[in-house]
This record gives structure tokens, C-alpha cells and sequence, in this order.
């Protein structure tokens, strides 16, 4: 069995990806645990049980551990020309469960975080409405509230790998993504109150940022489960999720969520803003642009082990990963550790929701050989996760969105592990 993956690995040519772990700013350190104080261990009665801890009033609000410093959004230099226009990434491989803690969500702007005192907040609804309207957030709370979870993913989420691997980290290939509780009115709730034209059929969504987004949204969207959103994870939205409102799309690509959302007008056709046209749109081989790429198609991630996350020892350990359809619920997740050839279907955690990250798990062995790690998502229509080698054959390598395709984490023998394409 061993030597059957060990053919497998070299018949194969495998490229890896061009930035190492150090531009992810890991030190050894604190991925293992050598330098432990003996004075602490059992049986000795560590110095934190010997003093008295701190007080409840030292953080009003509450920070992670100083232990856990490495886990943080992280950008990309070469990605970030202005930090007013750029992202960073969620660091998927150091959560658990399927809830992006608030401060780890990625964060995409065009025009920087708008910063909104909530008294000078306003909502208007406009055009082909039976009664154009403004509303306040208080306007907007006394609405009946739902409580959803949904993804929103960036649909440039792993577009720099379209032609080869690129970025050596799980954070920066997949970390455009981001999984959480919203709560807010249905705008199809809202339209209620203001009414609509026969001829309503598109919504143009704009914010009131710098950047000044805007996006169109076919009618039926709007009416199905679009979300006015005020609170993430339970608490106000964070100002650079769109405080005090944005936009809920869900399943739709992040372009369309927009943040600081001030306005809503109704129309008959697409209004072709400048982020459906020039950008947004996936440029095909034959020079033609696929536009109105809304939905985000079924993908999967192991989270770990990954490059940031290497194998520290032989034995047992568990295979960690994502996995999300913006067509409804995760079916099944395979995995493989011989890169495509053999899988086996992982165990999903419950809840298993739509339009939401899902979690999954499975057990390997690791006894010191080089492996080929990938994972393959099934939605509940039957949508199977394509290789980069399929999606490339119908869409080319022009376009930088909607890369769903399989990736591949090459286990070494000294367990490193490394963002690879099997060519
Ligand atoms: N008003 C406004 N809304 C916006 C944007 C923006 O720049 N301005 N960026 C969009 C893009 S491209 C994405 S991917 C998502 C990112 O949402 P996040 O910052 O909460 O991750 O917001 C969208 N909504
Ligand atoms: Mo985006």
C-alpha cells in the first residue's frame, strides 16, 4: 500500500506553490511545544494555581489568549496595493466548528471601512414601489427578525491558483470565506411596507462607503432569502462587516453582500454597474465574459493538516476540513491521500445547514510517507466538486473567479506539508 502511493507521487510531476511558510510569519515555536517550563508539569503544581488570577474587570470586552497571537487575519503584500482596497484572509485552518469568530472574518473593502454613527443611520427604498421610504434602524428592528448562518465567500476566493499553485497556505488559497449567525428583517418582509410596481423585477443594492458598491439582484432572490442584517454572531455587525446594515445574499457571491448598505431601488432591468461589468464577470478562452455568475458552486477544504498546519508525528490524527454549497446543503464529503485516486467519504458534523460552512472529519494514519491530501464536496443537488483540470477545460485560466476546483496538500516525509498541483 505504501509503495503503491509512493508510484503514485512520482509518476506524477508536482509543482509547488511559491511562498514558503515564513511569509505567514510562523515560527516553529509556536507549533511545538519543546520549550514547556518543567516547574509547571506534573507532578509539580504549576505557578498559575500558586497566584491569584486576574480580575473580572480587566477585559470589558474580551480578547483571545495572548497564546494564540498567531491567529489573526493575514493579507497578502503583493495583493495589497492600498490597504483601503484590498482583503485579508480568515485564518481557516486555526478554527473549529463552522462559526468564524467576528474579529477573524476576512474583510474585502474598495474604498476602506466606513465608520457610521448609528443616529445618522437611514435605509431608503425607492423606484418602482408603491411608497418610497426611509428607515431608521430602529425602524428596521421592529420588523419580525430572523437568525440565520450563511457563508459568504469573495468569489475571488482562490483565483490567484487558477494557473498553478501559487500561495502555500490554507489561509491565503481558501481564506476568503467567512461563516456567520446573522440576524436581521427578510427583505421580503420589508417590501411589504413599501409595496411594488408590476414591473419591479431587479434590485439595485448600493452602500454608502467610499467605494460606493453597487450591484443589480433579479427580483426573485430578493423575495427568497435576502436578509437586512444589524447583528453577526449575536452581537452588532463589526464596522468593517457594513455597520450598522448590510445586505445578506445568501449563497451568492460576497460581491453582492453589500456593506453600509443606504439604498434600495427597484427596477426593470439590471442597472450594469461597474462591479456586474468591468468587473465580477469570468473572462473565458475564447475572449468571451461569462456575466451573472452569482451563485458559489460547492467546494471543500482540508484545514488540516494544510501548509500552515504540518504533521508533528507518526500515528493517528485526524483530517479536519470545510465544506459549502451556495445551492443548499453539503451531501458528502470525500477524501483522498493519494491524490484523487482512492476516497473515502468523511463524516459530516452536525448541523449540516444550507448555504453554510459544514464540518468535517475523518482519521489517517501517518507513518512517515509522502501523501496527497484532497477533499471533493457533494451538495444536495448531486453537484460534485470539479478537479482544476475540468473547470479548466470549460472556463480556461483567464478569469481570477470562481475557482471551486480540488486542492492538493502534499504531505513530505519530514511532515511539512505544501499547497501543490499535480500535473
Ligand atoms: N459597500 C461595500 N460593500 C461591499 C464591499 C465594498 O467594498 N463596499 N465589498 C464587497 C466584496 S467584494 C465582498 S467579497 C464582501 C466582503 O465582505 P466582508 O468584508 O464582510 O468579508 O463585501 C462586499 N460588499
Ligand atoms: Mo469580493
Amino acid at each position: 500500500m505504501a509503495k503503491e502511493k509512493k508510484d503514485i507521487i512520482s509518476r506524477r510531476s508536482i509543482i509547488k506553490a511559491g511562498v514558503g511558510l515564513g511569509a505567514l510569519g510562523l515560527s516553529s515555536k509556536s507549533l511545538l511545544a519543546k520549550e514547556a517550563n518543567n516547574k509547571n508539569l506534573p507532578p509539580n503544581v504549576p505557578e498559575w494555581t500558586e497566584t491569584l488570577g486576574d480580575g473580572v474587570d480587566v477585559n470589558p470586552y474580551g480578547m483571545p489568549t495572548e497564546f494564540e497571537s498567531n491567529v489573526i487575519r493575514r493579507n497578502v503584500e503583493w495583493l495589497t496595493a492600498s490597504t483601503e482596497s484590498s482583503v485579508n484572509f480568515t485564518p481557516l485552518q486555526d478554527l473549529e466548528g463552522i462559526v468564524t469568530p467576528n474579529g477573524l472574518c476576512f474583510e474585502r473593502h474598495h474604498g476602506g471601512t466606513a465608520i457610521i454613527n448609528p443616529v445618522d443611520y437611514r435605509l431608503m427604498i425607492n423606484g418602482l414601489v408603491d411608497r418610497e421610504m426611509i428607515f431608521t434602524l430602529d425602524d428596521l428592528k421592529r420588523f419580525p427578525q430572523v437568525n440565520k448562518f450563511y457563508f459568504l465567500e469573495c468569489a475571488a476566493n482562490g483565483g490567484m491558483e487558477w494557473k498553478g499553485s501559487q500561495l502555500n497556505g490554507c489561509q491565503y488559497t481558501f481564506g476568503m470565506v467567512h461563516n456567520v449567525q446573522y440576524t436581521g428583517v427578510k427583505l421580503s418582509d420589508l417590501i411589504q411596507e413599501t409595496g411594488l410596481k408590476n414591473n419591479a423585477k431587479w434590485v439595485l443594492a448600493e452602500g454608502s462607503d467610499s467605494s460606493g458598491m453597487t450591484r443589480s439582484i433579479p427580483i426573485e432572490k430578493i423575495k427568497d432569502d435576502c436578509i437586512i442584517a444589524w447583528a453577526m454572531n449575536g452581537e452588532a455587525l463589526r464596522p468593517e462587516q457594513g455597520y450598522p446594515i448590510r445586505l445578506v445574499v445568501p449563497g451568492w457571491e460576497g460581491n453582492m453582500w453589500v456593506k453600509w448598505l443606504r439604498r434600495i431601488e427597484f427596477g426593470d432591468k439590471p442597472y450594469m454597474t461597474r462591479e456586474e461589468t468591468s468587473k465580477y464577470t469570468d473572462l473565458l478562452s475564447d475572449g468571451k465574459a461569462r456575466m451573472f455568475t452569482w451563485v458559489m458552486d460547492t467546494k471543500s477544504v482540508i484545514t488540516s493538516p494544510c501548509p500552515e498546519k504540518p504533521v508533528l508525528q507518526k500515528g493517528i490524527h485526524q483530517i479536519r476540513g470545510l465544506a459549502w454549497s451556495g445551492r443548499g446543503k453539503i451531501k458528502r464529503v470525500d477524501v483522498s491521500l493519494d491524490g484523487g485516486k482512492n476516497w473515502k467519504t468523511a463524516q459530516l458534523h452536525s448541523p449540516v445547514l444550507e448555504k453554510s460552512l459544514t464540518r468535517f472529519t475523518i482519521p489517517f494514519e501517518w507513518n512517515g510517507e509522502e501523501m496527497l491530501l484532497q477533499s471533493r464536496a457533494i451538495d444536495e443537488t448531486n453537484y460534485v466538486q470539479p478537479t482544476i483540470k475540468e473547470l479548466q477545460n470549460i472556463r480556461g485560466v483567464n478569469s481570477i473567479y470562481h475557482n471551486n476546483s480540488i486542492a492538493t496538500w502534499l504531505i513530505s516525509k519530514n511532515g511539512k506539508v505544501d499547497n501543490v498541483r499535480l500535473g
